[in-house]
């Protein structure tokens, strides 16, 4: 399965011109994934002045949108920027996506910090739980595993019964993004557990590299990093996406669809 993480919340659209802020932009992004093999979007959204936002009104109008135009699982965003409080982190479940993150820990994030709160992530898994939304635990450094088997031991499965996590490495304050720290996040996996695997920034190929041979999902988007090769600037997301769908393909791992991703990961259809 691959995912999408088109926007994020740390690019600014003036220094990066080609990265989808609009609903239109958007949109588009996530039909041209789609066709070149991505499963599920990772949404952040943006308000008109291209900045990070959670409003609620903006968020439902872009599930709804990516809805009508693909057939995508819509992940919403629950970490969004560094600087969101919790209660408006919490609101973007109202806005009743198919799947949302849930980020297992705090981090250092560059020279910022990603606060999440043991009871802010327990408030975010009973609140999908009670909603029917399907969680993609987000794992940024190896301990948030411990903490994710103690969420399920505590406070019981995700709606859909399935587990599902992306390892996101290379996070300046977070795990490595390499193939020797994967291998060690295999050991900490809870049981029947999926995972896919993003790295950031010129971890990307190698970190999808060593999902795709340890049996992994996977995750790009420039959310995640803007460089295609040394020297070459990503063109668009669909790029990136159609490079992991190839890889996945010479790895014997073709990708999956929406359809065959739903029952993956238990998400209604
Ligand atoms: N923007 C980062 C602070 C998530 O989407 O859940 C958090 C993040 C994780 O991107
Ligand atoms: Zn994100």
């Amino acid at each position: 399965m691959i995912t999408v993480a088109p926007t994020g919340a740390e690019h600014s659209k003036a220094d990066v011109p080609n990265l989808p802020v609009t609903l239109e932009e958007l949109v588009r992004t996530a039909r041209d994934c789609e066709r070149v093999g991505a499963a599920m979007i990772h949404i952040h959204v943006r308000d008109g002045a291209a900045k990070p936002s959670l409003d609620l009104g903006l968020l439902k109008e872009t599930v709804a949108a990516v809805r009508e135009n693909t057939r995508l699982i819509v992940q919403l965003s629950t970490g969004g920027a560094v600087t969101d409080p919790e209660s408006a982190r919490l609101g973007v479940l109202d806005a009743m996506p198919d799947s949302a993150s849930c980020t297992m820990g705090t981090v250092n994030f560059g020279d910022d910090v990603f606060l999440n709160r043991w009871e802010f992530i327990v408030a975010l898994h009973k609140g999908m739980q009670e909603r029917g939304i399907v969680p993609e635990y987000e794992i940024f450094d190896l301990g948030q595993l411990t903490a994710l088997r103690r969420l399920l031991d505590e406070h019981g499965l995700p709606s859909g019964g399935h587990v599902h996590l992306d390892l996101v490495m290379g996070v300046p304050g977070g795990m490595p993004g390499d193939t020797e720290t994967l291998a060690a996040a295999l050991r900490l996996i809870p049981d029947g557990a999926s995972f896919s695997a993003t790295g950031v920034g010129r971890t990307s190929l190698p970190v999808l590299l060593a999902s795709l041979s340890a049996g992994g999902h996977v995750r790009v988007g420039m959310e995640d990093t803007l460089s295609y090769a040394r020297g070459e600037r990503v063109r668009d997301n669909a790029q990136l996406v159609a490079r992991a769908a190839g890889l996945a393909k010479i790895a014997q791992r073709p990708p999956v669809g929406p359809e065959e991703s739903r029952v993956l990961l238990g998400v209604a259809s």
